[in-house]
């Protein structure tokens, strides 16, 4: 299991209610994102993280969710190409970012989309997620790339769902967290799966950072199954980010 030592976030800026989100909940609060977004970081820092902290920048009301941005592995650093071209902006200032910290850059070039949420590291296999924003493409750019880092990569058409990661989470070598509409994947056959019921959808989307399970608050069902597995578990509000379909590990890049 990787142990990381530094994350990438990105503050929200204040006009983050006014892009892309599929869910018809009511319109985030700027100030509750600021201070849930702020306990997050303080979070990744109890984990033993270096948080390097990004600005708001209002020209991209998307870009606190860094993690589509970049697919991150101990030696390289794979800028993405989001699907929506209001996010491509987004990439040029995590670039500059991660230049200071990762001798080895690679990009995924048009025509090619990849979202990094459609990216779910599992030690030395990757599975990427078919969907609406990553293309063959884009999957295929970056199996290439994984495969020189030794790592193999598996496609997963998903279907209804925004990201591959908002319906599965790996947590160790053989436990993965996932919906039911992906528990039957042939792919994720080996693990040993801890079930997300229909109303905790949400909750699928949650990341161990050295042994801390981060999960979304007020999934009870979804938290009690991965104590239960003998996970450390923090729970982390995340109504406002829930709000324009961003999920726990979109707010982080993490290596
Ligand atoms: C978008 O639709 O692109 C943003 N509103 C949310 C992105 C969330 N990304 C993620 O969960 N990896």
């Amino acid at each position: 299991m990787t142990t990381f030592r530094h994350a990438i976030v990105k503050r929200p800026c204040h006009n983050f209610s006014q892009r892309l989100t599929t869910v018809r909940l009511s319109v985030p609060s700027f100030y509750r994102a600021v201070q849930q977004h702020s306990t997050y970081v303080d979070t990744l820092k109890r984990c033993g993280l270096t948080v390097h902290e990004l600005p708001a920048d209002n020209r991209f009301p998307d870009s606190t969710f860094v993690e589509d941005t970049a697919v991150l592995l101990p030696d390289c650093a794979i800028i993405t190409r989001p699907w929506a071209p209001s996010r491509r902006g987004e990439i040029i200032a995590i670039h500059e970012v991660l230049a200071r910290h990762f001798e080895t850059i690679e990009t995924i070039k048009a025509p090619g989309t990849l979202d990094g949420g459609d990216v779910m590291i599992a030690d030395n296999r990757a599975f990427i997620g078919l969907t609406e924003r990553t293309n063959q493409a884009g999957a295929d750019q970056l199996k290439a790339i994984l495969a020189r880092f030794d790592i193999s990569s598996s496609f997963v058409h998903v279907r209804n769902s925004l990201h591959l990661k908002s319906d599965v989470a790996y947590l160790n070598s053989d436990t993965i967290v996932v919906t039911q509409r992906l528990a039957s994947e042939p792919v994720f056959q080996a693990f040993r799966k801890i079930i997300v019921p229909p109303l905790e959808r949400y909750a699928a989307n949650c990341v161990n950072i050295n042994g801390n399970v981060l999960v979304t608050a007020e999934y009870t069902t979804v938290c009690n199954a991965i104590k239960k597995q003998g996970f450390s578990v923090i729970e982390i509000n995340m109504s406002e980010f829930k709000k324009m379909d961003g999920g726990l590990s979109c707010l982080s890049l993490r290596w």
